[in-house]
């Protein structure tokens, strides 16, 4: 068993950045790639995964320690195969940091320019074709070296671009929603003196002033995490409800004591923006708004081993079970502490009623099995989950409600159909999410959801492609169990529960017939939803899944 020293490996141009989470202690095996410690600058937080698989022996660094390249997080001892390391750990660990960094030198002409400047997307690493998700200035705005100009995001990781040079922007050339990619014009700026960089920005004396091309400062990784160690849950993007922001944003919404996850988001695809940010604080301190967290961080202590009084509770039982026999304590994943939060607050704060039915798949299953056989030799297996979503998304369009969410007093109903199925992983429950199911047919969503399925097992589900479900189902019938109470998956108002279908005689008027029944169980808000209404929803899937030719009519 060798012991082996985990360093900080190369995190770009980040100089020395503060640990601000440990997320492993002595004795806790941990797995390559799985993240050790999260960092933060002042624009960037990220996590830095283990280069190799062992048992963590002793931590080298505390919170609010200072780290750069090179220093040492813990040591390790290397578990027998796995002692190899992570096919790419240091390079995993801040691609797009570090690849950006040659490109910071010659950069600005700050000081001396006095032209037009134009400021180009600087070396993003592995990324190409990332969306322009956030612009932070505009025309005529006095910029500062390493001041953020735009956010972009990949499906894996969002990043602020600072400028690399001074003075103020005389065109934008880039709108919301753009794809970017390494050298695009962003803006151009028109030099001045009195804004002028820190010295080491100067320009190369070579650099004509009146045309300098400045590349833009390395880029600010946000959600390193994702980009680190995909197997996790990213800390800046939104999984399993999280929410979607730049890091200087959370920061300074962290600074405000803001709950992010209950902002609302005015950027591109609902992201949280300074002013969302601001908005919020001042809603609260008017009244206006009272903060869900507060209740959620309430309805979660008794959980937590914490008191419960908050909600005239009893408090939790404090046991002390090593009293009794044997015990080992162990940490919960990340995932089932995120979940778990998320679970409790729905399950307290909904008031959710259940309606189970069964329906009649006998033929539908006659037709899967033929389906699959016909196409033995093709990769996609056509699964039942498949034609439940197709099922689903029928009846969400005859019964719109069951595809809305609340908004205050308002309802908002969505003319999008992106249905999420939890997915049961190692690390924990995960959903992701199937999107636009009303355009696509039962093979394309049987082949996504292998895939999404994998991904989810592997720890390599993006936050994407966990958000914006509108619906949701989770299917325990390829395990087992009759029914059960799902927990609604909020801001959705109604989650679908699948069991095990079995052979039952159902009574056709003269004799029993051996049918196979697949149980249903719809939770629904009743804030939204009356039982009347869930009661015809669970009818009519049931109705399409015993015809889908109903769905033509
Ligand atoms: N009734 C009877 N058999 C069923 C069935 C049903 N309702 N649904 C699936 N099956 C069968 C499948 O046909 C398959 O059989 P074969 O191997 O003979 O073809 C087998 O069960 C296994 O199916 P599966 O689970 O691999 O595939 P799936 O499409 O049904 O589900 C997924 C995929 C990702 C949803 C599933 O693997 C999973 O993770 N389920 C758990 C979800 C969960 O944890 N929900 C609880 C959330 S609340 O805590």
């Amino acid at each position: 068993m060798a012991i082996i020293e985990i360093t900080v490996p190369d995190i770009g141009d980040f100089d020395e950045v503060t640990v601000i989470e440990l997320m492993v202690k002595p004795g806790d095996s941990v797995k390559a790639e799985q993240s050790l410690i999260t960092v933060e600058s002042d624009k960037a937080s990220m996590e830095i995964p283990s280069s190799h698989s062992g048992v963590v022996k002793e931590l080298k660094v505390g919170l609010g320690d200072k780290v750069k390249k090179g220093s040492l997080i813990l040591m390790l001892e290397a578990a027998g195969e796995a002692a190899a390391a992570a096919p790419t750990p240091a390079a995993a660990a801040a691609p797009a940091a570090s690849a950006a960094a040659p490109e910071a030198a010659p950069a600005a002409a700050p000081a001396v320019a006095s032209g037009p400047v134009e400021v180009r997307v600087p070396d993003i690493g592995d990324f190409k074709d990332v969306t322009v998700i956030e612009i932070m200035v505009k025309a005529g705005d006095a910029v500062k070296v390493e001041q953020s100009l735009i956010t972009v995001e990949s499906d894996k990781a969002s990043m602020e671009i600072p400028s690399s040079t001074a003075g103020v922007v005389k065109e934008l050339k880039v709108k919301l929603g753009d794809k970017v990619n390494i050298g695009d014009l962003l803006a151009i700026l028109e030099g001045t003196a009195s804004l002028a960089a820190a010295p080491a920005a100067a320009a190369p004396a070579s650099a004509p002033a009146a045309s300098a091309v400045a590349a833009a400062a390395p880029p600010q990784v946000a959600v390193a995490s994702a980009v680190a160690a995909p197997a996790h849950v990213p800390t800046a993007t939104p999984a399993l409800g999280l929410p979607h922001a730049s890091p200087s944003v959370r920061k300074f919404a962290r600074e405000l004591g803001v709950p992010l996850n209950e902002v609302k988001g005015s950027g591109l695809k609902g992201r949280i923006t300074d002013h969302d940010v601001q908005s919020f604080t001042r809603s609260v301190m008017s009244g206006a708004v009272q903060t869900l967290a507060i209740a959620a961080q309430q309805a979660a202590k008794p959980a937590a081993g914490g008191g419960g009084s908050e909600l005239g509770l009893i408090p939790w039982p404090k046991v002390d079970f090593a009293k009794f026999g044997p015990i080992e304590r162990k940490e919960m994943s990340r995932i089932k502490k995120i979940s778990g939060a998320n679970l409790l607050r729905n399950a307290i704060m909904i008031p959710a009623v259940t309606n189970h039915d069964d329906c009649d798949i006998t033929d539908l299953e006659a037709f899967r099995v033929a389906t699959n056989k016909e196409n033995e030799k093709s990769s996609i297996k056509v699964t039942m989950l498949a034609f439940l979503i197709k099922a689903c998304v029928a009846a969400l369009k005859k019964y719109p409600e069951f595809n809305s969410s609340l908004d205050g007093d308002a309802l908002i109903y969505k003319q999008y159909f992106h249905i999420g199925f939890a997915a049961d992983t190692p690390n924990g429950l995960m959903v992701p999410v199937i999107k636009d199911a009303d355009k696509k047919g039962i093979f394309q969503i049987s082949a996504e959801m292998s895939e999404l399925a994998k991904k989810a097992r592997d720890g390599k589900l993006s936050p994407a492609e966990m958000s914006g479900a509108s619906f949701t189902i989770s299917s325990l019938g390829g395990i087992g169990g009759r029914y059960f109470t799902p927990i609604i998956n909020a801001p959705e108002v109604a989650i679908l529960g699948v069991c095990k279908s079995t052979m039952e005689p159902v009574w056709d008027g003269k004799a029993f017939q051996p049918r196979l029944m697949l149980p249903l169980s719809l939770t629904w808000d009743h804030r939204v939803i009356d039982g009347a209404a869930a009661a015809r929803f669970n009818v009519y899937l049931g109705q399409i899944l015993g015809d889908f030719r109903r769905v033509l009519l």
